[in-house]
């Protein structure tokens, strides 16, 4: 099977087997694992911040992270498209007590600045209080899209103006680095807070980041507790985050070519309704209807050996990541041109 449904799929490469098996550890709930700190400082450096703290998945990361910028009843600003409001179970709503504001991401997934500044609260009896402004960047149910670093900016002067933190779920932030060939301290630096994943295209097996200052991570680290977060000898898997850091970024553009090669040909096959302008990284969104159901088409690519994502809303989503190789964008096209004119792909 061609798996083509998330870069989550990533299995861990030899050398992080290797450096999980050789990793020296201790108790991290003592500050006494040595691979995690030293994977918490890389992470800290590769982003321009002072410090950072190891979570388990890219949900809690945004989790502790709200948890440590919010009290209950502050509310969070973010894009109506988000990972956050959408895949999250409402964590921050459900264990925080904090309400979410929705913005509108833009098809490009910037946020309506306007309708930031309305959604900013003012100060007065009866409003609940602006906790945080979250951006979601690469946006990822916008087509793995990248903030420009104007908007960014924009961003960051209107959270300025009224003194409101910034968290950027940046999951796929080294693929917006490397997709907009822009330093990721850079992007990192318009938000106060950066969440990311080790466990995406980065092929890690397990964990995120939380990196932000000094004293906002030692709360990060208090929520990650009361979330059930903190690890013992962690440096097992965290050894696999090193390797992440140290030798998996570099090749984010090969998923990136290769999403484009894929989202080029299958703008060509008929019935396939594409926008190729938002295909700026490894993740490939497009319709499918009204010519072939969606479901069916997702169904037909696996009989025909390639799993894709049912996105709903959105459409059909491919991502591309360490484990698909040219042959398998190749497999992919044949597949998808087979299943929209109602063949099967040929032996
Ligand atoms: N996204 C997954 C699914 O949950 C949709 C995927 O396959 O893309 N922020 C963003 C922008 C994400 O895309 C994801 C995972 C997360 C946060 C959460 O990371 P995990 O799955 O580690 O909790």
């Amino acid at each position: 099977m061609i798996d083509l449904r998330s870069d989550t799929v990533t299995k861990p490469t030899d050398a992080m087997r290797q450096a999980m098996a050789n990793a020296d550890v201790g108790d991290d709930q003592y500050g006494e694992d040595p691979t995690v700190g030293r994977l918490e400082q890389l992470a800290a450096n590769l982003l321009g911040k002072e410090a950072a703290v190891y979570v388990a998945s890219g949900t809690m990361g945004n989790l502790a992270a709200l948890l440590a910028h919010c009290g209950r009843g502050d509310e969070i600003i973010m894009g109506d498209e988000c990972h956050i409001f959408w895949y999250e179970s409402g964590g921050a709503a459900a264990l925080g007590g904090m309400p979410f504001s929705l913005v509108p991401n833009l098809a490009n997934g910037e946020l309506d600045l306007d309708v930031v500044r309305q959604r900013i609260r003012a100060k007065r009896a009866g409003y609940p209080p602006t906790g945080v402004i979250c951006v979601e960047n690469t946006q990822n149910r916008c087509g793995g899209t990248i903030m420009p670093t104007d908007h960014l900016a924009e961003l960051r002067a209107i959270a300025d103006e009224h003194g409101i933190p910034i968290h950027m779920d940046g999951a796929r932030i080294f693929n917006a680095a490397a997709g907009s060939d822009t330093p990721v301290e850079r992007i990192a630096s318009y938000a106060d807070t950066v969440q990311f994943c080790l466990s995406k295209g980065l092929a890690a097996p397990v964990g995120s980041i939380v990196a932000g200052s000094a004293e906002f991570i030692e709360r990060a680290r208090g929520a990650r507790k009361i979330l059930g977060g903190a690890m013992r000898q962690s440096g097992v898997i965290a050894a696999a985050g090193v390797v992440a850091l140290e030798s998996m970024i570099d090749r984010l553009s090969d998923d990136h070519a290769r999403a484009r090669r894929l989202a080029e040909a299958l703008a060509t096959i008929d019935g396939i309704n594409i926008d190729l302008d938002a295909v700026q990284t490894n993740i490939v969104i497009f319709k499918t209807e009204p010519a072939v159901n969606q479901l069916a088409f997702v169904e037909g690519m696996k009989a025909n050996g390639v799993l894709v994502s049912n996105y709903g809303t959105r459409g059909v989503r491919m991502v591309t990541h360490y484990q698909i190789d040219d042959a398998a964008i190749d497999t992919a096209i044949a597949a998808a041109t087979a299943v929209m004119s109602g063949q099967a792909v040929a032996a």
